[in-house]
């Protein structure tokens, strides 16, 4: 068996030196004697002695990355979505099998232990896991890359479901030893708000900034696999600039005298849980200066440590921006250039372009960031100011490049002057960026033509496509093993590395014993799958059924609203035909809305209150069984996604940027159904027409629709399925004790517009999903199929997404080891 080892660290260090060094920190680290010592205590003893063995590859990375003067990559992100890392990092060293059975040595059970880490979940949904998969490929790739985020005390709430409702219960990620990170008290940086400009001639003079925060780095490890490369995720987290206000104790005024110390430390308490929308609140802003001002700082602060002068800053430092979210980077940069270094306005802008890259990942328009003028001119004043003058100049060379046309200036300007005036981020994104690009092919051609439109026109060269991808090491090699294993043996393990190789699989699905051993890992995932289901929810599901799942945030756009209609309608065909020879389904969800969606919210109550209806009819038994998970995180998609037979990917097409989960279910050997949406598209052209069950209206077939009178009760009127699945929601039959509970999802859909068009696709879902059922009905076919999605999915690394950003954007190489 060939490793793909570079640096076989497994060689080095033996199950009796891992032994010796995790009963050390058990006991030097976290003060426990073995006999006394909780799983918690063990878990934190063995992290920590993993930990050990990453640090001399991150020094020997680090020191290599200064001595050859390399370019560095800075992704700026608000969001970093890991989920748990020391599973991650025994894969990465090749070290799982070592630690395994050193800890059963001493009486530990290693999965055990493992499954104890807390998810670092420091982001919402796709946007966050993708940093987090850029990191791990960034890392294995050898790219000199750093990410910069902020070090949330509370990360993603943890969801329960009361009473079929969801409650926000909030979550402590950072337990009372830390295990997680490297606390770096002298990496710490002044972050300045408010204050007041003083103009002298040309010079420009921020003064008098008030509740000033101190931002203090935390650096967490990000191992590359099979290679000695290793990267660091930089947080900051708020100290206050004063412990305690002295005055005020001496009074013994004791809690306000620490009030300030709480008020300004807020800044990095919460991540905000709103997935595509945007709130406009000040804290959000204040938040994302902060993390972009000591960043900034930072960079700027390594850079001079080895050159004399910030002159050639574009030859050495990349900095990429994770949405429109670290957008502040852009007049942060042009202030420090200005008014701290002194460079005149053009030469300081022309290096600023070329420093910027950036990503959009929605173009919904109630996810675009706007912020009032007013409140960027009372907490920044001197940004606000160079924002302005960034506009004149930018409006200056439009005029020349679009002569007399007002219409054109007032929609390019980077303030939108109607109403309350607002700073348009995305726009100012686009004129201090080099490369802006989408996340599909299909968003990426939106983007261009919707609302990129005239920037397209005026800056061609800018836009481009970087399709999404997502790490196989973890999702595929940890989050399957019997998949892993099947595959291993096939066509050995240079896969992890090298995602293409999956393409000779193709031949393998002829081969009647590898299509039933592939069968059985499925099988085996899907066992596991409702064994955490039995243990979470009490109830029983068959692992013989098709699973058809439908996991993401809970949003109009997604969808789950459509995917519910269907499990209605298959409930009234069941009972209207019950002797028909039904394909047995679980229907399974997991998502957590945004705390003020309202819409959201009540969709999950709906699950859970279809699923009460349904689960308990005893005329339905096995035929049809709906699920509702909690707390979908990364650890529970680990769980779920391997178990899939059908993912659901069934978005409004035009709606969803690219999608990421659509890749990580396909990669597991489920089959799609889904819209032409996002990078379903580009999948169905990897994988083949004949292996994904496409359906619904085309992205043009949308705008069409839109533009030319969309008639939602027609469709109600007309389809007597869709007409008694509806009826059954208004009249409160899933809902007895509160039959009015539904009412407004008839509204929104049959009364109000139905926005996202579900009841434009309900028949060709429905039909679609009859096929689904008439193809598993053919177990071999429905596995030789998979196998052909799984064999297709080389394109989809994060590998290669990351090597296109390196080529085409930053312009950035690996360092040599
Ligand atoms: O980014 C993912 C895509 O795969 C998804 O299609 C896209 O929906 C997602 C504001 C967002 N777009 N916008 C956000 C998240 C948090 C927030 O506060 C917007 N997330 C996406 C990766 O490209």
């Amino acid at each position: 068996m060939s490793l793909p080892f570079q640096y076989d660290s497994a060689n080095q260090h033996d199950a009796e030196s891992m032994k010796k060094a995790i009963a050390n920190k058990l006991m030097y680290s976290i003060g426990k004697d073995p006999r006394a010592a909780q799983p918690k205590d063990w878990m934190d003893a063995t992290f920590l002695a993993v930990r050990d063995q990453m640090v001399e590859r991150w020094m020997e990375t680090t020191r290599a990355q200064y001595s050859q003067d390399v370019k560095r990559v800075y992704y700026l992100s608000m969001e970093f979505l890991i989920g748990r890392a020391l599973s991650n990092a025994l894969l990465a060293l090749n070290m799982e099998d070592v630690v395994r059975t050193a800890l059963d040595d001493m009486g530990v059970d290693y999965d055990e232990l493992v499954g104890m880490e807390p998810d670092a979940a420091l982001g919402n949904g796709g946007l966050g896991r993708l940093a987090a998969c850029f990191l791990d490929s960034m890392a294995t790739l050898g790219i000199p890359g750093m990410g910069y985020g902020i070090r949330y005390q509370f990360g993603m709430f943890k969801q329960r479901i009361i009473e079929g409702r969801q409650v926000e219960v909030p979550d402590t990620w950072l337990g009372s030893v830390n295990i997680v990170d490297f606390p770096r008290d002298e990496v710490c940086y002044r972050v300045r708000f408010g204050g007041r400009l003083e103009l002298e001639g040309k010079k420009v003079r921020w003064l008098d900034s008030q509740n000033d925060v101190l931002a203090v780095a935390h650096d967490i490890v990000i191992p590359g696999y099979a290679t000695k490369s290793t990267n660091t995720l930089r947080l900051w987290t708020a100290r206050s600039t004063r412990e305690i206000n002295l005055k005020k104790f001496n009074q013994g005024d004791y809690f306000s005298a620490v009030e300030e110390k709480n008020l300004s430390e807020n800044v990095s308490r919460v991540l905000y849980p709103d997935d595509s929308t945007y709130v406009g609140k000040e804290l959000r802003l204040r938040q994302e200066y902060f993390f972009v001002a000591a960043s900034l700082q930072d960079i700027i602060h390594r850079y001079l440590s080895t050159h004399d002068n910030l002159d050639r800053l574009e030859d050495k430092v990349a900095i990429h921006l994770n949405d429109t979210h670290p957008v502040l980077a852009i007049p942060e940069l042009m202030r420090i250039l200005l008014d701290d270094y002194n460079y005149e306005w053009d030469e300081a802008w022309a290096m600023t372009g070329k420093v910027f890259s950036y990503t959009n990942h929605t173009l919904m328009s109630e996810a675009l960031e706007t912020w009032p003028v007013d409140m960027l001119g009372r907490l920044l004043p001197r940004h606000l100011k160079i924002i302005f003058d960034i506009n004149e100049a930018f409006l200056k060379e439009v005029a020349l490049a679009v002569p007399n046309d007002a219409d054109f200036l007032r929609r390019v300007s980077l303030i939108e002057e109607h109403g309350d005036r607002k700073v348009r981020m995305a726009y100012l994104a686009v004129v201090g960026s080099h490369k802006i690009n989408g996340v599909s092919a299909l968003h990426s051609d939106l983007m261009v033509e919707s609302i990129f439109a005239d920037f397209a026109r005026l800056y061609p060269e800018r836009f481009t496509n970087v399709t999404n991808g997502v790490t196989p090491r973890r999702w595929l090699a940890l989050a399957n093993p019997s998949l892993s294993k099947l595959i291993d043996g096939a066509i050995g393990q240079t896969w992890r590395a090298n995602l293409n190789e999956l393409a000779e699989l193709k031949a393998s699905a002829d081969f009647p014993q590898f299509v039933e051993a592939f069968r059985e890992a499925k099988l085996a995932n899907k066992k596991r799958l409702a064994t955490y289901v039995a243990h979470t929810l009490g109830g029983v599901i068959n692992p013989n059924a098709l699973f058809d799942v439908q996991v993401k945030r809970i949003h109009e756009y997604k969808r789950q609203l459509l995917n519910v209609l269907h499990v209605i309608t298959r409930y009234n065909q069941i009972l209207a035909n019950p002797d028909k020879n039904w394909q047995p389904r679980v229907v399974i969800f997991a998502g957590k809305a945004a705390s003020a969606y309202h819409m959201a919210k009540l969709v999950i109550q709906l699950i859970n209150d279809v699923g009460i209806k349904i689960n308990n009819d005893h005329r339905i038994g096995d035929k049809l069984k709906v699920v509702f998970l909690p707390n979908y995180s990364v650890s529970l998609a680990e769980i779920i996604i391997p178990a899939a037979d059908l993912s659901e990917q069934i978005s409004t097409a035009g709606t969803e940027a690219s999608g990421t989960g659509n890749m990580k279910f396909a990669l597991n050997g489920a089959l799609t159904i889904g819209t032409l949406d996002g990078a379903n598209v580009e999948m169905q052209d990897a994988v083949g027409a004949d292996n994904m069950f496409i359906f619904g209206n085309t992205t043009e077939e949308v705008g069409e629709l839109r533009a030319n009178g969309y008639n939602p009760r027609a469709l109600y009127e007309g389809n007597k399925d869709l007409r008694d699945t509806l009826n059954m929601l208004a009249s409160g039959f899933f809902s007895p004790t509160e039959p009015e509970r539904y009412r407004v999802i008839f509204d929104v859909l049959v009364n109000w517009g139905d926005h996202y068009q579900l009841l434009a696709d309900f028949e060709s879902y429905v039909e679609t999903q009859a096929k689904v059922d008439a193809l598993y009905a053919k177990p071999e076919e429905w596995a030789k199929r998979a196998i052909y999605n799984v064999a297709g999915m080389g394109h989809f690394s994060s590998d290669r997404t990351i090597k296109e950003y390196a080529d085409r954007i930053w312009y950035t190489e690996p360092v040599k080891l």
